[in-house]
Formats: C-alpha cells, structure tokens, sequence
C-alpha cells in the first residue's frame, strides 16, 4: 500500500512497536473491516493508513488495555475507572455545531463531516499534566481540515471546542466545575499539522472513555487541552476562558505547552510515568514536538506558555 502522508515526524512503525503487535492489529483491523461492523470513523481508515504512518515516539506503544481504563473524563468521574460508565455515552447520531465567526454557522453530521476529511493514523504521545504518559494510535483527521471546511471569516483568531453534556455523565451534578468542559487555541495552533481530530484508536472507533465519537488531539501540550466527545466548534476573536483555567488559572493556562523545566506548582514536571510499565522516563519540551511547534510561540515569549 502506498504512503499517503509522510511527514517529518513520522518514523517507521517498526520502530515503535514489536512487530508482532502490528500484524495483529492491522490483521484485526482488516478482519473487522470484512465483516462491515465499523462506523464511517473508521471505515476509510484502512486505505488511508498505508505502512502504518510512524511518528518519532521513540517508545514502544502503550498496551491498548492501559490506555482504555485509565482516564480522565470529569463528567462521567474524578477517578480514572470510568470506562464502564462511559460505555452509557451514545455514539451517533451525533452532530457537531460550527459556531461564531463562520460563513454560514451550521450543524454538521459526524459521519457527512467524515465523509469530507482525509482519515489517516498518527502514533502520538500523550503527557498528562499530573505526569503520567502514553503512546497509542489515533484514527482521525488534521484539525485544519474541520477549520477549512468550517470557513472562518478573517477576524477569527481562536477556535473554542465545547464537550457534550449528557444525561448518562454523573460527574455534571457536581456544582463545583464550571460545566461544560471548553478548550481552545489559536487559529495558528489549529492550522498546525500537529492538530488532529481523532474518531479511532489502536484501528477502532474510538472508545466513548477516550473522547468518542470525537475528540481533539494537541500532542505538544498537556492532556487537558485534548477535550473529548466534542459537540460545538466556535470561531471568535476572544480568547476563551476553558475549563482547568476557569478552576485554577496559576496552575492550568490556557497554552498549556509541555515544557520539563516549569514546574506545576505543586509538583515536578521533568519525568513522567509510562501506563502500564510505570516506568519513570523524562519530559520533553512540547512533548518532543519542538521542531513542528516551536515556531508558533516564536512572537510570544512575554506568556505564560508552559502552564
Ligand atoms: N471533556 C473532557 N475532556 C477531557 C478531560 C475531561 O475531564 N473532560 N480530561 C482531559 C485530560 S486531563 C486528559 S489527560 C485526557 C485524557 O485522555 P484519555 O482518557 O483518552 O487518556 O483527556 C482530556 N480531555
Ligand atoms: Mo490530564
């Protein structure tokens, strides 16, 4: 199969993986494909992946079971095992509303919004800003495909993404968070190649614990800026207040970029913790994604960029 997209972040999958966990997923992947039992989401993912596109992750894949069981996702939880409560998330219909300074604001439907992106799979590391790390495999699409397809009018200079708020997540009772979770960037982090909308991991839909239907996915910066189960995409020129920044301003930003030297000021941020493993190993500034995403930061060095 041919190699769509390779960028200078991506490596060769055998790199990051032993290859036997390859051949069982790609064999699994087109397995399921076969029996036609895959959503839109994911669908399309088989051709578009090619030789698994390999991303300079430098580690080996976190064990799918890991990453699928331990989460963050407030509104169903505050601990991380809340996957079974998720499962109550209903994944379609679903829609998504383009908001703010657009063309025309409208409604789209996830899988017609499916239909109109390039799928493809990204190995990404993933730095929780309490130090614990992963490194799966997401099916999605560039987050500038959503912007390109949204029409922005020029004036726009943020993009703010809103989480579902649904019947089925028993964490929105709790009156002390100010719901509904919210995130943003700016339009220059948006257009980012980096930026990705993910529907998929490890070769399947992705699991509503992990952000199903639909999620963002900001590997250069802390977990929290990835918000999940995404319902309302606004344009603005008002940099929006989020979620962790409204709850603790000097300990959550709204960059939010991994950096090793800053300190969260209640812990260290040099060394993570691998799931599965716990294996201790160091921080890298933006996550190790320097050389894409430096540039965006190059005429804001007077922010709080790093927390
Ligand atoms: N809506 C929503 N999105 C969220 C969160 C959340 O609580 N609610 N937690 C964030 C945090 S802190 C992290 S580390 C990641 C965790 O993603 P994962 O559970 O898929 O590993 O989701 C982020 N997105
Ligand atoms: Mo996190």
């Amino acid at each position: 199969m041919p190699i769509i997209r390779r960028r200078g972040w991506e490596i060769a999958e055998q790199y990051v993986t032993p290859e036997s966990a390859v051949m069982n997923r790609r064999g699994m992947l087109r397995g399921a494909v076969a029996m036609t039992i895959l959503p839109a989401a994911f669908a399309r993912a088989d051709d578009a992946l090619a030789p698994n596109p390999l991303y300079k992750a430098g580690r080996a894949l976190t064990e799918e079971k890991y990453a699928t069981t331990y989460n963050n996702y407030y509104e169903f939880s505050e601990s991380k095992n809340l996957w079974r409560d998720a499962q109550a998330l209903k994944q379609r219909p679903w829609s998504l509303q383009l908001a703010g300074m657009v063309s025309q604001p409208r409604t789209i439907d996830l899988d017609d919004l499916l239909k109109q992106v390039q799928l493809e799979e990204r190995i990404y590391r993933h730095r929780c800003v309490e130090a614990w790390a992963m490194t799966v495999p997401w099916t999605g699409f560039p987050l500038s495909q959503l912007v390109k397809l949204a029409d922005p009018l020029s004036g726009a200079k943020y993009v703010a993404f809103e989480t579902v708020q649904d019947k089925t997540m028993g964490g929105l009772h709790s009156p002390f968070y100010p719901w509904p979770y919210v995130e943003g960037v700016t339009i220059e982090e948006a257009a980012n190649d980096l930026a990705f909308m993910s529907t998929g991991l490890y070769g399947k839909p992705l699991p509503p614990q992990n952000g199903g239907p639909i999620r963002l996915t900001l590997p250069w910066k802390y977990g929290f800026k990835s918000a999940k189960a995404i319902v309302k995409v606004t344009f603005t020129d008002k940099r929006p207040t989020t979620f962790w920044e409204a709850i603790g301003p000097s300990e959550y930003g709204f960059w939010a970029n991994v950096n090793p030297a800053v300190s969260h000021p209640r812990w260290s941020q040099a060394r993570e913790r691998l799931l599965g493993s716990d294996e201790m190993v160091p921080t890298q500034l933006y996550n190790g994604y320097a050389d894409f995403v430096a540039n965006l930061y190059a005429d804001r060095k007077n922010e709080k960029l790093f927390m």
